[in-house]
């Protein structure tokens, strides 16, 4: 076999001329070796038998790991189970084999079982998820696993570098970490794995950039197979070979290596990981191996690669070297082989036939765990009262705090009570250059709207730090790190530049806890400035659309219009367990409207509970954010010239959102209007619209109506922003014609 880049001692050793001691093989025994090649069958294996399972229509789906088994295996045997953490793909099977996954868990997983443990039928097969063993549950989309992985590192070396954030604390007030048990150990080391094709996605760019930056333990195993489904290497990677782009990252320990080799690849592998654990940063794998089952199931490779292509490739398959290996290396006999692939082959009949006895989930489980089962933030345990502000001596009303002012000052009183807050984002930090801040050189900025100003000042820079400018890498590396237990609060500079990390909010973050059937969870907190209204704002810094994430389980949407309500829903926020969106208007950040004394240190507000800020008898109108003031303002307008009385609702919260204060309201004026600062079209009000037309058909006076944005971007020039975004004036005749109605 080939053993690239050998120790000269061990290959001495294996090459048996030393001495008579047991014969090793870069380090391994006879032992692990038989024991790979059973690893290495079984994945084959099981493969196979899931085929056949696919054209009996037994199963659904089927994704093989053929191929890739000898890097699977030797990466397992590099690092621990339920020690280190794994971040694999698809074809890793062998690896999760090696971990201590059994067949049969597989094969749960391919029937859709209720049972199976990676996600109780919600996954497809390959998508594994095995918290006991720190695999971490797996998704579709190539190369979203890469950067949680980063962040998954990251968490573990700040409980390490932290050990005091790590216990839960006592607390009879709600708080996240009730339920978070933390584990980390000092040299823990984090597994990824990808293709080639994958390393394509600016996310794996990120990501190695990221690691590098903070020298974190991540291994990052690239299985060059050669294709990403049908389109080959050298169309897919500049030059045809990962390893020459990757080069010049500093920090890494680099291998290359023939994949299909388990005893070589094991030997690149013990390299990697000994960089890794040994704190020196990221290694990185290059893999070379083979795929010899086409992509799936649903591909034929024979459409674009020939049969002796093909066959070259056969000539590496790791289920015959393997075997020939130890054949030939007297640690098998024939027999010997024949005895292990019966034992293998009576293992998975056995496995097959349980699994195919396994009873499906029941159709009423779809919701579980959209949520978490433990903190519902709606509940009356995040209704706490707003302490009274210290009158000053003068006996003179304190003066109101802006927004952006009990922003901070929540953040700042959150952060003194829980260790595991950790903010991040691009300009969040005081100052990246420490020295200048210890030497009182500079101030510090402290974000772009100043909202996490003084924080890396008062906590220090591995809680309140500056992010490469990245969001996906942002919202990515938060997941990773909530994953193993923290809290970060993170910062998207503004919502137009939110779209970069919508894969990861989307197919990661918000169904984590949903896909891993309650396995996982990534309660992440990011905060968004939001909005327009900034004369010269334009296109790409005053753009709402907030439907796109209220349209998403698991998603937590939340959207304040005063400085109390900012304050009650971020603490809300960060002590429940869902990942929440918090949305903050520019425009309101400083406004004299809305201004309130803090409310407290514990001063919380339920997700899903609106309020009427105005109440009315003769009109709802339902709105929230910055259209709250110029709706109140247009209510205040009518009430005085016409004697219209409005009930004005601020929801608050858009996801969840308060059903049943719109319904006791409409049920009373009969007339609802939902305002918006949103594009009109396929916006949330139109999710109002549609529940008060089926459910509140019988008490409405009138047709429900829309104010909302025109149907264009926010542009630069003031007069045209003013016909864009909804205006008082635009509220106030349609609140009048609407009680004229
Ligand atoms: C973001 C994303 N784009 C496209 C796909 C569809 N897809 C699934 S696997 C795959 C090819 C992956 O190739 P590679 O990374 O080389 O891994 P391999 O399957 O060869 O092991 C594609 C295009 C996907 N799952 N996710
Ligand atoms: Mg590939």
């Amino acid at each position: 076999m080939a053993t690239t880049k050998t120790d000269p001692k061990l290959a001495l050793a294996a090459n048996g001329a030393t001495s008579k001691k047991p014969k090793l093989y870069e380090g391994l025994t006879r032992e692990q070796l038989i024991q790979a090649y059973r690893i290495i069958y079984t994945s084959r294996r099981v493969d196979d038998r899931e085929i056949l399972l696919k054209r009996q229509q037994k199963i659904y789906f089927q994704m093989s790991g053929a191929g890739h088994e000898g890097i699977g295996v030797a990466a397992a045997l590099a690092l621990k189970p339920s020690y280190d953490w794994f971040y694999p793909y698809y074809r890793d099977r062998a690896l999760c084999l090696a971990l201590g996954v059994k067949p049969y868990d597989m094969f749960l997983q391919g029937v859709g079982a209720a049972s199976d443990p990676s996600s109780g039928g919600r996954q497809m097969p390959s998508h594994w998820s095995y918290p006991s063993l720190h695999i971490v549950t797996q998704s579709s989309p190539t190369g979203s696993q890469i950067l949680q992985a980063v962040g998954c590192a990251e968490g573990g070396r700040y409980f390490s570098r932290h050990p005091k954030a790590a216990p839960v604390p006592d607390s009879t007030l709600v708080d996240y970490r009730q339920f978070k048990n933390v584990t980390f150990q000092g040299d823990e080391v984090t597994y990824v794995s990808l293709g080639d094709g994958t390393s394509s996605e600016g996310e794996f760019w990120e990501a190695m950039n990221a690691a590098a930056l903070e020298k974190l333990p991540v291994v990052f195993c690239v299985e060059d197979n050669g294709y990403a489904i049908s389109v080959p290497v050298e169309v897919q990677t500049a030059g045809g070979s990962i390893s020459r782009l990757v080069s010049g990252f500093p920090n890494f320990h680099f291998e290359e290596v023939d994949g299909t080799d388990p005893i070589a690849s094991y030997a690149a592998f013990a390299r990697a990981v000994r960089h890794c654990r040994e704190g020196n940063g990221p290694a990185f794998v290059h893999a070379h191996v083979i795929r010899p089952y086409s992509h799936s199931l649903s591909d034929d490779e024979r459409l674009y690669r020939p049969d002796a292509e093909r066959e070259r490739d056969a000539q590496r398959d790791p289920v015959t070297r393997t075997q020939m290996f130890l054949l030939r290396e007297g640690i098998l006999d024939e027999k010997g082989i024949n005895q292990l692939e019966k034992e293998v082959e009576a293992e998975l009949q056995t496995a097959v036939d349980l699994a195919l006895e396994a009873l499906p989930p029941a159709p009423e489980s779809i919701t579980k765990f959209v949520y978490s089962p433990d903190i519902d933030p709606t509940s009356s345990a995040f209704d706490t009262q707003a302490v009274a502000p210290e009158v000053p001596a003068d006996g003179k009303k304190p003066a109101g705090k802006t927004m952006a002012d009990l922003i901070t000052t929540t953040l700042r009183d959150e952060m003194r009570r829980d260790d595991r807050i950790i903010i991040f984002g691009e300009d969040v930090a005081d100052c990246s250059r420490e020295e200048y801040l210890k030497r009182k050189l500079v101030k510090g900025k402290g974000g772009v709207f100043k909202l996490t100003f003084g924080l890396q000042n008062e906590f220090g820079p591995d809680r309140v730090f500056n992010a490469p400018l990245a969001e996906a890498a942002i919202v990515g590396r938060a997941t990773g790190m909530a994953t193993r237990g923290l809290k970060p609060v993170v910062e998207i500079q503004f919502f137009d530049y939110i779209w970069p990390a919508m894969m990861q909010i989307r197919d990661e973050l918000s169904v984590i806890r949903w896909r891993s059937n309650n396995g996982f969870s990534c309660p992440v907190v990011i905060r968004v400035a939001i909005g327009g209204y900034l004369t010269g704002g334009a296109i790409y810094h005053s753009q709402c659309g907030e439907s796109v994430f209220t349209h998403i389980p698991g998603l937590r949407v939340v959207f304040p219009s005063n400085s109390q309500d900012a304050a009650g829903l971020l603490r809300s926020a960060i002590r429940c367990d869902d990942p929440v969106l918090f949305l903050e208007h520019k425009r309101l950040y400083r406004e004299s409207f809305g201004r309130a004394a803090y409310p407290g240190p514990d001063y919380m507000i339920p997700f899903g509970k609106a309020k009427i800020v105005h109440p009315g008898t003769d009109l709802t109108v339902i709105t929230y954010g910055a259209v709250v003031p110029r709706a109140l303002q247009a209510a205040q307008k009518l009430e005085r010239e016409q004697g219209v009385k409005v009930e004005l609702i601020d929801l608050r919260c858009l996801n969840p959102f308060d059903w049943d204060t719109i319904a006791a309201s409409v049920a009373k004026t009969n007339r609802a209007l939902v305002a918006y600062e949103d594009t009109l079209s396929w916006g949330y009000g139109a999710e109002i619209a549609a529940r008060l037309a089926d459910q509140l058909f019988d008490k409405l006076d009138a047709p429900v109506r829309r104010v909302a944005a025109k149907d264009v971007f926010v542009a630069y020039q003031p007069i045209l922003e003013d016909a864009i975004l909804p205006q008082p004036n635009d509220l106030f005749l349609a609140m009048k014609e609407l009680a004229e109605y």
